[in-house]
């Protein structure tokens, strides 16, 4: 990752996370990879969609099997052992997926960035997934210079919820909080975005958390509800908000 030197001064970002915001990747993508690595390592482990759903509290695949493998009754060892070699199994599956351009972008996704690029807002992610499908599934479906700044799972110590993601992508721009606002679609990316201290807008999926969500400024439904007016006068509320209480993030 890049650190920029330059001034905060007028520049403003939306962080994006991938998974269930960008991409309806989970059960159509990343679910249809584990099954397939499980079966083909003869692990005898079939997640459907339900049982997938419930997973998705545990962020990181290698940690979702592992934990799942554990509560099955894999001894401590074998758990770890297999969940290391499914997930890399998985992975090589997943970018298989990625690049056959099974796996699209929400609706109206397209739309507000380029609302945003048009507007000069810099555009970044956040995501808790492996940099190895992450990097070519956006290249592949927004081209390689959509995104500036791409913050993945190998890049932090410790996933979403914590903020490590976000402080990250906070170090690579030289941003303050306050010139950036992210948007996620779990509550455990609300938490990440907001210990770091931004403020996040949900864009809700059918497939993940319903909710609520604490610490989002914005809730909506799909992204024809989320205009890039919207998204940045969040930003401009917490602003507001925070000078009130006098704790305005200094701007560098
Ligand atoms: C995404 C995840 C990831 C994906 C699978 O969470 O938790 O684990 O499910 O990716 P978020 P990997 O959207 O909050 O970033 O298998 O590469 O971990
Ligand atoms: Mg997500």
């Amino acid at each position: 990752m890049t650190v920029r030197s330059h001034r905060c001064g007028s520049r403003v970002a939306v962080v994006f996370d991938v998974d269930g915001t960008l991409f309806d990747s989970e059960p159509f993508g990343h679910r249809v990879a584990f099954n397939r690595a499980f079966t083909e390592l003869g692990m005898n482990v079939h997640w459907d969609v339900e049982c997938y759903s419930s997973l998705l509290s545990t962020t990181g695949g290698q940690r979702r099997i592992q934990q799942y493998l554990l509560q099955s009754g894999w001894s401590a060892k074998e758990a770890a052992e297999d969940a290391a070699r499914a997930h890399r199994r998985k992975t090589d599956l997943f970018v298989d997926l990625a690049l056959s351009g099974r796996i699209p972008p929400r609706p109206g996704v397209r739309r507000l960035l380029r609302r945003l690029a048009g507007a000069g807002v810099e555009l970044h992610v956040a995501s808790t997934g492996r940099a190895q499908w992450v990097r070519p599934l956006l290249s592949s479906t927004f081209g390689s210079d959509t995104f500036d700044i791409v913050v993945t799972g190998d890049d932090v110590l410790e996933l979403k919820p914590a903020p490590e993601a976000y402080r990250n992508v906070m170090a690579a721009t030289g941003l303050d909080p306050g010139h950036l606002v992210a948007v996620e679609d779990s509550l455990n990316g609300v938490m990440s975005a907001s210990s770091a201290g931004l403020p996040c807008a949900v864009v809700t999926n059918v497939h993940g958390d319903a909710g609520p969500f604490p610490g989002a400024g914005l809730v909506c439904a799909g992204f024809e509800e989320l205009s890039a007016e919207r998204l940045l006068g969040l930003m401009r509320c917490q602003n507001a908000s925070r000078s009130l209480t006098g704790m305005m993030p200094r701007s560098s």
